[in-house]
């Protein structure tokens, strides 16, 4: 899918999905060091809601780290990852890990979007959530 349709679909979708606008618009500014990598190990999802006219959705999730929960513009890449999608089915088993760059340990979120993938279609917003990092962080 064109970076231009995936921000065309977040948008119209839904306010709350943000993080798929956020890659494709404007470049982060200024110069950010990391403090660490936050490994994320996506396990599976449970009674996911139906997007497809299957009854069924082909769910993938986007998480974002950054330091306000309703805001993840000027991100950089490594602050944003996408999961693989599940084709057909409302209960997702992704057992895969994921890895996203962490600017403030003690204060940054993880945000995270369900999405459903359409083939043709735009895809569709599923769920969404927030967690402060600094709940599982372990520093090394
Ligand atoms: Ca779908």
């Amino acid at each position: 899918m064109a970076k231009e349709e995936k921000e065309k679909g977040a948008t119209k979708k839904s306010k709350k999905a943000t993080i798929k606008s956020t890659q494709s618009s404007s470049q982060p500014r200024g110069a950010v060091e990391f403090e660490g990598i936050l490994t994320i190990k996506l396990r599976r999802g449970l009674d996911l809601k139906a997007c497809d006219v299957t009854g069924k959705s082909d769910p993938y999730v986007y998480f974002a780290s950054g330091p306000d929960k309703n805001d993840v513009s000027n991100l950089y890449p490594g602050q944003i990852v996408k999961s693989e999608i599940v084709e057909q089915t409302l209960n997702p088993v992704w057992d895969q890990s994921l890895m996203v760059c962490v600017a403030t340990t003690k204060s940054d979120i993880l945000h995270l979007e369900v999405w459903d993938w359409d083939r043709i279609s735009e895809d569709d917003f599923v769920s969404f959530s927030f967690y402060l990092i600094a709940r599982w962080a372990t520093i090394i």
